[in-house]
């Protein structure tokens, strides 16, 4: 026995080493260890004629401990360990359940067997924190699976089920569910004394692969846009390779952790990795345990049949959760319901999902146009017109309907949450979720806390975006909350220079360069100029491009112009709006300004709203802002969002910047650059 490991010897002289390290049995100093000692243990032990290699808890081994990497490796290290595994000369059995991810697949493609119960799901998940598979995952995989499906695998980084794993050959046997350790057990007397198989022996997979770097160039080609800015993917393709040029296993080996600690040490990783813990820790909220109980949600009402609420009716009826669906007019709510039957319906024609899925989904549906239909629902979501006076109405008359101890929630995006709550005589069940559009898709939700939203309601929220599968950002009541709020100025920035002279088609490119997939006026065009609730204040483009009726994408173009195809091009309408609008304001040519510039004046921006967000308290910490951009806006995550990103270049230089644009920087953010320290570490 250790810490984490049990060590018991079955009849037959089949040693089980059991790990149980929670929460996910990651291969940290512990479980190697452990993992270290049982199978010195049963090498060394002559009763001992097979291994069967298990896992306690939740999950197998799912992978490496991320937070290591930001340390010196402590022996015995993955390597270490798995070098001895290979190296004993005793049939061993990996029993999987739960994710075998990452090292924790790889460790299992180092035993001579496989074993899974059908629930199990196995991956390579490492691209997504800018790494690659580096304990042998580059080297074995393809061996397995041919280098095109390995390729797949790896830069999807999305687990496969035991089934589709079976059929691939990473696993060897199904096991019962709930029986795996008996069927690992029983399939390890089976092997005792036959030759053992070892992926790093097999050449059938990779060998017809030989001499065509063709395959390589086309898959970096054919994903060039998916690929941009990112390392990973680049150095798993160069390590899959290695695979099938180089047949000397250890050779490619070593390729494959040339090409690990280049990534390992990049700035890509480092926010990545960053991002992996920062989208965890928004769940924790400090005077909110997690013990703290919530309200059972079955059903929901969502109000307002337009594109939000439908999108919003779709999350939950993905999670499983009945909806009634409310419209003021017959027409609205027949347009609001074939649009959500009609997203469906695509999905199952793109195999998304079956049309038995498909109907389930639909059959969760209730479509009312009275607000009487909401008074059994355990939470009403409303999604009506962007305007104080009518939320206030909604609510006011939902206090009437629905049933105490009922959850009455907003997804305002601007307004005033507590003056919202005030319209009702329960300001305590009122919360904000704000969803992101498209509803559906968008993985962020900021959960606005009133000033007297309860804790129970709020854990609720937290729990409930959760079970949607988002990412739920808590943040306070203020005008934009987290996300819309710190983007916003990257949008005014960008009106600024394009009144100082310098095309939307520069700026946006600066910014697509920077990583984000659209620029801000791509994206202003692509939502349409006439959004309520600009409040515009003077003389826009953005305004006089609607006056123009120039809306964007949608009716005749807007800040560009586009082709048949959609194509966005210049447009010389636009440009000379752009001139009257400078001459009007007396608002003076820029001059050169590079890209890099570019970025600064309308990122640095951005950062320090962020501080003044952290500052007001209306985000818990710096992470959640990031984790707010990245889900919220695209920003890109291989920089960490924006206060990493800041962090990494310097809040000084920051600072510096934002003084050379004439913007006041936050308190915090002074007194921060002036400690030497940082926002996010
Ligand atoms: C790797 O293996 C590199 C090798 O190729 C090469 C090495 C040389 N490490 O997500 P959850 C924590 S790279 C440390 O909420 P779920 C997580 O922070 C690794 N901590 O649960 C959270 O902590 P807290 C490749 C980890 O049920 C708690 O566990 N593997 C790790 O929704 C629960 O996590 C991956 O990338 C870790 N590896 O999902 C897999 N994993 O409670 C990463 C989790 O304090 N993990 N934690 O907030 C996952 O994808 C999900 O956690 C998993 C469970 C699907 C396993």
């Amino acid at each position: 026995m250790s810490e984490v490991g049990t060590y018991t010897v079955e009849d037959g002289g089949i040693g089980v080493v059991a790990i149980d390290h929670p929460p996910v049995n990651a291969l940290g100093i512990v479980t190697r260890r452990a993992i270290d000692a049982g199978c010195r243990k049963f090498a060394d032990d002559d009763a001992v004629k097979a291994i069967v290699l298990i896992c306690g808890g939740r999950t197998f081994i799912a992978g490496a401990d991320i937070a290591e990497f930001d340390h010196p490796p402590i022996a015995p290290t993955i390597h270490q360990l798995f070098d001895l595994i290979e190296a004993i000369d005793k049939p061993i059995v990996a029993a999987i359940h739960g994710t075998a991810l990452g090292a924790g697949l790889e460790l299992a493609l180092i035993c001579n067997y496989r074993i899974a119960v059908p629930s199990a799901r196995v991956g390579l998940p490492e691209v997504s924190l800018g790494l690659l598979p580096g304990a042998g995952g580059t080297q074995r995989l393809p061996r397995i699976v041919g280098v095109e499906r390995a390729l797949e695998l790896m830069i999807s980084g999305a687990p496969v089920p035991a089934t589709k794993a079976l059929e691939l050959g990473i696993i060897d046997v199904l096991a019962e569910e709930g029986g795996l350790r008996e069927d690992a057990v029983a399939l390890a007397r089976t092997v005792i004394g036959k030759p053992a198989p070892r992926v790093r022996d097999r050449q059938d997979m990779v060998a017809p692969a030989r001499g065509h770097p063709e395959i390589y160039a086309d898959f970096l080609q054919k994903n060039a846009r998916a690929f941009r800015g990112f390392k990973a993917p680049g150095n798993i393709v160069k390590a899959v390779e290695a695979a099938a040029e180089i047949e000397d296993f250890d050779a490619g080996m070593a390729r494959e952790a040339e090409l690990f600690a280049e990534l390992l040490a990049s700035p890509e990783s480092a926010a990545q990795r960053y991002y992996f813990f920062a989208e965890r820790e928004t769940a924790k909220i400090p005077d909110i345990p997690r013990s703290t109980p919530t309200v059972a949600i079955d059903t929901v009402g969502v109000i307002g049949g337009g594109a939000m609420s439908g999108g919003i009716a779709m999350s939950f009826l993905d999670a499983g959760i009945a909806v009634t669906l409310v419209e003021a007019s017959r027409e609205a709510l027949d347009r609001g319901l074939a649009v959500i039957r009609e997203k469906y319906q695509n999905s199952a024609q793109k195999g998304r999902m079956t049309p038995a899925q498909v109907d389930r989904r639909l059959a969760l549906i209730t479509p009312a146009l009275d607000l009487a239909a909401l008074a059994e629902a355990d939470l009403i979501v409303e999604a009506v017109v962007e305007e104080e006076s009518a939320k206030k109405e909604v609510f006011a008359r939902l206090d009437a309907v629905a049933r105490p101890g009922a959850i009455l929630a907003s997804n305002t995006s601007f307004l005033d949450l507590d003056a919202i709550a005030s319209a009702t005589g329960r300001p305590d069940r009122v919360v904000g979720l704000h969803f992101f559009p498209p509803a559906n898709v968008m993985r962020l939700v900021e959960v606005v806390r009133g000033a007297r939203t309860s804790a129970e309601v709020v854990a609720t929220a937290m729990a409930l975006a959760k079970k949607l599968g988002k990412v739920p950002v808590l943040s306070r009541v203020c005008a934009g909350f987290i996300a819309n709020r710190i983007m916003g100025e990257r949008g005014r920035q960008a009106d600024r220079l394009v009144l100082q002279g310098l095309t939307p088609h520069e700026i946006d490119r600066a910014i697509q360069d920077f990583g984000f997939a659209m620029g801000p006026f791509q994206m202003m065009d692509l939502v349409g100029l006439d959004v309520p609730g600009r409040g515009d204040t003077e003389r826009t483009v953005a305004g006089d491009l609607v006056k123009a009726d120039r809306l964007g994408q949608k009716r005749n173009g807007g800040y560009y112009d586009y082709d048949d195809q959609g194509a966005a091009m210049p447009s010389p309408v636009a440009a000379r709006i752009i001139a009257d609008v400078a001459r009007a304001r007396g608002i003076a040519a820029a001059g050169q300004v590079s890209s890099e510039q570019i970025v600064a004046r309308l990122l640095y921006p951005v950062v320090n709203e962020g501080a003044k967000v952290l500052e007001e308290h209306v985000a818990i910490r710096a992470s959640d802002i990031d984790v707010a951009a990245i889900l919220g806006y695209n920003w890109p995550v291989f920089t960490g969002g924006p206060m990493f990103w800041a962090d990494m270049i310097g809040l000084r230089k920051v600072v510096d910047g934002l003084a050379a644009q004439d913007i006041e920087p936050a308190k915090l953010l002074v007194d921060t650059a002036a400690r030497g320290a940082a926002f996010t570490r």
